[in-house]
């Protein structure tokens, strides 16, 4: 604990409820920056790792860190993200309990290093031998496969990831991991078709053309270079400075033979990343209303890749088949539906690949026996999102931090709450802000947006994003946290649009522009494609386009409704486990070292929680320590304790807050620990203790000197 004091006044408080005005966000976000111009990036609020980005590399993850980590005590060392994986490996190991590790934050404050040091860690401190290692190295390795396939550069992040992840570690019962499974959650899928400028696609294009031989390039009919390719000329054309393409393509293929993928599955998933870059050179002309192909050979090439029928795939790219009721209609497609079903094919093929991939990763990561394990989950999910403007995937995104707020705060409390009853120590109720209403607005059944949003969807007619967004604006007339133009006040109506609505989250009011949420929630795909698809011979598009999928008459599930069942399975999933948080913070926006930009942390801090996370941990005490470290530290200040105390050590520390004068209020002691309400307290205390440190030291330089 001893660290957690120590310099203060240079590099601040290490763990923020012993800031004097914990209810300051200007003196939390000092103290942050007074760490980070000192190269430290880590800060506690309790239990939760507070990162920031130094967006350089620090010495720190390196074997001797991990020495010091290992085995300690989480107060007996500074901050960091080892000290919090060590923590919860350890109740794993020694308690049995399951553990989850969230991680968030937004775009590049450092979510996905984080995930990656803590699986370093865990690689780090168990056995180095057979099964154990290759188990951690396909663990290791899935990171670089998924980023190839899911991360992209954007704008705030050069390995941006377009996807959010959920990795259980599986451990036997000697804490040794022995598989692993991963869940994905909604690919940004959109980004196979078009990218903002400065933006790429997805890094795996770039790296099978920068990174594969001749002979592999032209039996897939690519050119190495980008400009070829329609799907890659929207964004960036250029290769990222530091994003070394060709060897990243070398540690794919690596990766896909560590994680033991067959020759055949790889060229199977590189003629499919092939065939989209086909797909995109598709075009068409139009005559009388109707699409025509206009590079006849283009799609020959294409449905080779695909393993699919040339015949099926030119009618389904440019018809439609219809049935209703009863009755079956072709109908051609104009140039731009011909259009739309070209581009809804390319990105239900690459999203599909990329979720055939995580389970072929999940596959090879099962343990081998089905003995009982215990697992450690790891979370790295996009954090809140507020951007100029905000759509149907921003929705998504902040829907899903609702929800996980919603889990921090029952979580939080409880622990509170369980670690009082454990000590005996009565427990006052916590105010704190519940997001329920939030939550419930967006998914009530029947009621919430997105039940609205489905019903318009599937309603016959011609529903359209106005229609929808009249619907919403009337169903939630009275909302307290759903406003629109005509609810707003004077001054909001001159920036809320007719076109827009805006909710009061948790961590911020966003305003959404309803442009394209329908379309992106029917997230339709014509069912001619599907079907020249679930008769492809490759077969990875067969299985990832199954027939059974045709034949159903029911509807699949909209976007967004299978995105609130995918969350709310992993709610279930995370309620069970042990929680650890790390709240990452990006401290600038231009990626550079060593800039603190006070405005954008002040904003993070907001959309994380963090000063609501602060005050619930300092609702009870701020501080709380085992009586055995407490007396051991302060024993020297009062005589009855030192240099030894003998009896019962809850009253020595009794006996030495006695003496040093504590108020009745201001202390509990619990079981086996004391809690101290006011940091001043316990700094007074520490002051006292540095002053006696250096007095005994002076008395002992004196002795020896012989004065
Ligand atoms: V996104 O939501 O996926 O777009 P992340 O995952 O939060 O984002 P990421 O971990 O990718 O961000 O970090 C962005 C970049 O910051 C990295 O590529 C590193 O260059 C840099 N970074 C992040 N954390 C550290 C760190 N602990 N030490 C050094 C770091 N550099
Ligand atoms: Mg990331």
């Amino acid at each position: 604990m001893e660290t957690h004091l120590e310099h203060r006044d240079i590099v601040g408080v290490a763990d923020a409820v012993l800031l004097e005005d914990y209810t300051s966000e200007k003196a939390f976000v000092k103290n942050l920056k007074k760490r980070f111009k000192e190269n430290i990036i880590y800060t506690y609020i309790g239990p939760v790792l507070v990162s920031v980005n130094p967006y350089k590399n620090l010495h720190i993850y390196g074997s001797d860190f991990i020495e010091k980590y290992e085995n300690k005590h989480f107060f007996e060392v500074p901050p960091h993200v080892f000290a919090v994986t060590d923590t919860a490996y350890r109740s794993l190991k020694e308690e049995n309990r399951e553990q989850c590790i969230l991680i968030s934050g937004e775009s590049g404050s450092g979510k996905t290093e984080a995930s990656k040091k803590v699986l370093q860690y865990i690689a780090e401190i168990t056995d180095h031998k057979g099964s154990v290692e290759t188990v951690k190295n396909k663990l290791l390795e899935s990171n670089p496969l998924l980023e190839a396939f899911g991360n992209a550069k954007t704008n705030r992040n050069d390995n941006s990831s377009r996807f959010g992840k959920y990795m259980d570690v599986q451990f036997d019962y000697r804490g040794f991991p022995v598989g692993g499974n991963i869940l994905n959650y909604l690919l940004e899928k959109s980004r196979v078709i078009n990218q903002a400028s400065g933006e790429r696609n997805f890094h795996i294009f770039y790296q099978l053309l920068a990174g594969a031989s001749h002979d592999e390039l032209e039996e897939l009919h690519l050119k190495p270079n980008l400009s070829s390719y329609y799907y890659l000329t929207h964004g960036d054309k250029s290769n990222v400075d530091n994003l070394d393409d060709k060897k990243a393509y070398k540690e794919v293929v690596h990766a896909l033979k560590t994680l033991e993928l067959r020759d055949d599955e790889r060229k199977e998933i590189f003629s499919i990343v092939a065939s989209v870059l086909h797909l995109g050179n598709v075009g068409f002309t139009e005559e009388e209303g109707h699409a025509h192909l206009s590079k006849r050979d283009l799609v020959k090439t294409v449905s080779k890749l695909l393993g699919c029928s040339e015949e099926l795939l030119v009618k389904a790219l440019t018809h439609r088949t219809i049935s209703a009721n009863g009755d079956v209609v072709v109908t051609p497609l104009n140039r731009e539906l011909a259009i739309y079903a070209r581009d809804a094919l390319a990105k239900a093929v690459y999203d599909r690949l990329f979720t055939w991939l995580v389970q072929r990763l999940n596959k090879s990561l099962q343990p081998h026996d089905a003995r009982k394990y215990v697992a450690m989950g790891i979370l790295d999910i996009y954090g809140f999102e507020i951007f100029e403007r905000n759509s149907f995937e921003q929705l998504c995104i902040n829907f899903c931090n609702e929800k996980l707020q919603q889990l921090f705060i029952e979580l939080t409390l409880k622990s509170e709450q369980e670690e009082y009853f454990k000590e005996g120590i009565e427990w006052n109720k916590v105010e704190y802000f519940d997001n329920q209403v939030i939550c419930d607005l967006i998914e009530e059944k029947h009621k919430g947006i997105i039940s609205i949003m489905d019903e318009e969807c599937l309603r016959p007619g011609d529903p359209t994003d106005k229609t929808l967004l009249e619907k919403m604006n009337n169903s939630f007339k009275e909302h307290k946290h759903y406003i629109n133009h005509k609810k707003a006040d004077a001054k909001l109506q001159k920036v809320l649009g007719r076109e827009e609505f805006r909710l009061i989250h948790y961590a911020g009011d966003v305003t959404y522009n309803i442009h394209g949420f329908l379309e992106k929630n029917n997230d339709l795909l014509f069912r001619d494609l599907k079907d020249a698809m679930s008769k492809s011979h490759n077969n990875i598009i067969q299985s990832v386009f199954p027939a059974k999928e045709q034949e159903s008459k029911k509807r699949p599930e909209t976007a967004i409704t299978q995105f609130r069942i995918s969350l709310n399975h992993l709610m279930e999933i995370l309620i069970d486990k042990q929680p650890s948080y790390i709240r990452c913070i990006k401290p600038n926006e231009i990626k550079t070292a060593g800039l603190f930009d006070n405005t954008l942390v002040n904003h993070q801090v907001k959309y994380l929680g963090l000063m609501e996370n602060l005050r619930v941990r300092r609702a009870g005490f701020a501080y709380r320590r085992l009586f055995e470290k407490f007396l051991q530290r302060y024993k020297c200040l009062c005589k009855a304790t030192w240099p030894n105390w003998h009896g019962n050590v809850k009253d020595g520390v009794q006996t030495l807050v006695n003496a040093l004068g504590y108020d009745k209020d201001e202390y509990r002691l619990g079981k086996t620990k004391i809690f101290m309400r006011f940091p001043k307290t316990l700094f007074n205390t520490e002051d006292a203790f540095q002053a006696k440190k250096h007095e005994l030291a002076t008395k002992i330089q004196a002795k020896y000197r012989g004065i």
